[in-house]
């Protein structure tokens, strides 16, 4: 039996949208937190809430869960094709692959969605309309197992018996290198078009105001899971590091049982560089061709460095940074983040 969504949700104050709405173009159905985290999502949310909170798992999917910009899309990459028999040859694209659960409280009505979306939705639901259910979260429902499910909602507006359930690959990467990522990402994408510049975005990042967060609220609660044996906590630092170290963790993790020679195909398919090169990994092409993308921004897979903020953060800008950590010590002094590999 459903459960209801167990959290308050509320519009966000006039004062705190408005000023919002005239930098992010996107938001002009508002925005709304839950309580009592604060967590801020845009107001779509509210219809699809309590799907979320009751989506039902199935035992052999894998859940990616992080905040924004921590590693993601290289970890669908990596863990579908780990569990895909090394199949480097797909043409499948990776949406479609490692469907997003929550995209549909995301984007606006506005954006056309992609057709390789589209098409699943209408392979799994002949004779239903997306636009009468969500999209994303029907493709996600329906995909065949073993799934790969990419999430940014932390483990508390997911159902709770997600870890009884299934495993959880949790990823996080220090803040500042995330917020340089954000930023871009903000500007990029239509379904926020933020058009302000970074030490603005700053700003709305250290008052806790940008959607899909606060960041450390999403960072407590992966941490407060890293021992549970479904979860697998990472550090996009370490996979930067020495990605083959971290792949053997997944392999083990997964059960996957590849060979060290297996394990290096996935290495090389998953460089950022053969990431980019491919339409199946990388979307910025086709999304910026059917408008979804702003033209002239860096695109969706973009650096992939460790460090990459120091050009970026002012003495100021580090200044503010700091005293929104000091706000979170608790949480902030326990995950030993690392800012520079
Ligand atoms: S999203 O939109 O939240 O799903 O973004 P996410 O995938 O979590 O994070 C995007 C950042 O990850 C970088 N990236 C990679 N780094 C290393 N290797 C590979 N293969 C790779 N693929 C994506 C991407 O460039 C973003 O980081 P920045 O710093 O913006 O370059």
């Amino acid at each position: 039996m459903a459960s209801p969504f167990p959290f308050e949700l509320t519009r966000m104050e006039r004062s705190e949208e408005e000023p919002l709405q005239k930098r992010f173009l996107a938001y002009t159905e508002g925005l709304v937190r839950v309580q009592p985290s604060g967590y801020v999502m845009p107001s779509q949310y509210s219809k699809f809430a309590d799907k979320y909170y009751n989506f039902c798992f199935r035992e052999d999917d894998v859940v990616i869960m992080t905040h924004p910009k921590c590693g993601t899309t290289w970890l669908q990459e990596i863990i579908w094709t780990m569990r895909n028999g090394v199949d480097i040859n797909t043409d499948l694209a990776l949406d479609v692959r490692s469907p997003f659960i929550e995209f549909d409280s995301l984007e606006g009505p506005h954006l056309k969605p992609f057709q390789p979306t589209v098409d699943a939705f209408n392979e799994r639901n002949p004779g239903r309309d997306h636009r009468d259910v969500g999209l994303h979260l029907e493709v996600t429902m329906r995909a065949p197992s073993p799934r790969t499910i990419k999430t940014h909602l932390p483990f508390a507006y997911l159902n709770p018996n997600l870890l009884d359930t299934c495993k959880v690959v949790y990823c996080t990467r220090n803040p500042k290198d995330a917020c340089v990522s954000y930023y871009h990402h903000q500007r990029l994408v239509r379904c926020t078009e933020f058009i302000g510049d970074f030490a603005e975005f700053v700003d709305y990042w250290c008052q806790d105001l940008l959607t899909q967060g606060p960041f450390w609220f999403h960072v407590s609660e992966g941490w407060a899971q890293r021992s549970h044996p479904n979860v697998l906590f990472l550090f996009y630092e370490d996979m930067k590091e020495d990605i083959l170290r971290e792949l053997r963790r997944l392999d083990d993790f997964l059960n996957t049982a590849l060979t060290e020679r297996q394990l290096q195909t996935v290495a090389n398919h998953t460089k950022i560089s053969n990431m980019k090169a491919r339409g199946t990994s990388d979307p910025t092409e086709a999304a910026t061709r059917i408008g979804r993308f702003v033209e002239g921004e860096e695109g969706f897979i973009r650096k992939g460095e460790s460090g990459g903020w120091s050009s970026y953060f002012t003495p100021e800008l580090e200044a503010k940074f700091q005293k929104w950590m000091d706000k979170w010590a608790h949480v902030a002094k326990e995950v030993p983040f690392r800012y520079k590999v």
